[in-house]
């Protein structure tokens, strides 16, 4: 019977048409954005239920209760931002201007500034406080199409506080209706008081926080600080035993200061992604590529301590290690809330290609959530998070500085005034 086609006929929460994509495919063809031109795109129950060209649609029976024609916008995946600190008290402005005059982050730090000092000012304000210091970092990423953010703890550098921090991500969460992914990184720096004595924090925080904070399910992963100035390579390796333990993903700061086997330590232990990589060895990348660590790129703090050692971006291109972007949003080593910025960033100081740019911003920052196929990309199944652009072309976001911003945001198919 002819009626019963159209019962079986989808409907649809909102269908747009006439919109250009940039689906951003799975997959490690490293230039592809997937466009398709003249395309349509329909969501339903929050997920994207069908995309493709909209001559396919108009052979098609559907109906939907909003239908949009978007004249030729682009529609992206939301943007993923995968490793940020932003969650802080406080702010580090007076080092900025000692490093301005030649003091270096390594000298800061051990003079008592860097780490140590956004901790005071973060275990000084109460969780209402920290949110509303917060808030407004979150707030800037979410309004240039942001949609999913990680934040790490490590600020705290006590269980009081760090779950505090937690909490506070997690706040963020419920009063944007951004996704929040939290991070445990009590291995960040050696509070004061435990001075002179690195070996019972790190047994503190393997025996005392990690649990406290698996029980309370406020973590999402663990990461550490591998560098001579925070955790050698043995603590970081018995902090990752011990998260495995307890079911945690884990990603790492590696090699950002000096080469400590991070890549490799990332890699033995089947680590998310490995973050910086200006000094990370060959061998390393050989072990990561082998074990699929994504390689999280963030060329704000490269640029905000004025590094001059490059990542090994070739190499990563040859051994078809996922690149991720990200601002590394943080009050001492990259102040900055901007992942168009960090992307523009990305492209020239480390040369990037706008395609890789903006993969490294969605479907590999995807994957170094461990969400891959659920964000990061446009396919049938995806959470609806989408941004929705007036441009030419995409590659325009990596391009022009300060200009973008998107005309629309849907979170989980609920659209937000950008
Ligand atoms: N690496 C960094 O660049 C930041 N943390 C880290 O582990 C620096 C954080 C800060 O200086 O406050
Ligand atoms: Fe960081």
């Amino acid at each position: 019977m002819k009626a019963s086609i159209s019962n079986d006929a989808p409907v649809w929460d909102r269908v747009w048409l006439g919109a250009h994509l940039a689906t951003l495919p799975v997959g490690d063809s490293v230039n592809e954005l997937g466009e398709l031109e003249d395309a349509a795109l329909a969501i339903k129950d929050g997920r994207i239920a069908w995309l493709g060209s909209r001559q396919q649609l108009d052979g098609m029976q559907w109906t939907a209760r909003v239908v949009t024609e978007a004249h030729g916008l682009w529609i992206t995946p939301g943007l993923v931002e995968c490793h940020t600190h932003l969650v802080y008290g406080g702010d580090r402005s007076n080092e900025f201007a000692a490093r301005l005059r030649g003091a270096t982050y390594e000298e800061i730090s051990r003079a008592g500034g860097g780490i140590v000092s956004t901790m005071k000012a973060t275990r000084a304000a109460s969780e209402d406080e920290l949110l509303e210091q917060s808030l407004p970092r979150a707030r800037a990423l979410a309004a240039e199409g942001v949609t999913t953010v990680e934040i790490k703890s490590g600020y705290g550098l006590d269980l009081e506080n760090e779950l505090k921090m937690l909490r506070v991500a997690q706040r963020i969460g419920e009063v944007t209706g951004l996704t929040i992914v939290k991070t445990f990184l009590g291995a960040h720096a050696l509070p004061p008081e435990f001075a002179g004595r690195q070996e019972d924090y790190v047994r503190h925080v393997c025996e005392e926080m990690l649990p406290a904070v698996a029980s309370a399910k406020l973590a999402d992963a663990v990461d550490v600080f591998c560098e001579r100035i925070a955790f050698s390579q043995e603590q970081t390796r018995r902090i990752f035993a011990r998260a495995g333990e307890l079911g945690l993903p884990l990603r790492l700061h590696a090699d950002q200061l000096s080469d400590g086997n991070g890549g490799e330590i990332a890699a033995d232990f089947g680590a998310l992604s490995a973050d910086h990589l200006e000094h990370t060895s060959e061998r390393s990348l050989q072990r990561m590529a082998e074990r699929g660590v994504v390689a999280g790129l963030l060329p704000g703090a490269f640029y905000y301590l004025r590094e001059t050692k490059l990542p090994p971006i070739e190499k990563l291109r040859q051994l078809k290690i996922p690149m991720a972007v990200s601002t590394d949003c943080n009050p001492g080593t990259s102040p900055i809330a901007s992942i168009l910025t960090a992307m523009n960033m990305a492209c020239v100081m480390f040369r990037l290609t706008a395609a890789e740019a903006l993969r490294g911003v969605t479907v590999n920052a995807a994957r170094a959530l461990g969400l891959s196929n659920d964000r990061g990309t446009l396919q049938v199944g995806s959470r609806a998070d989408l941004a929705i652009w007036r441009l030419r072309h995409p590659e325009q976001l990596c391009a022009e500085v300060g200009v973008h911003r998107p005309v629309e945001i849907v979170l989980a198919g609920r659209s937000t005034t950008a």
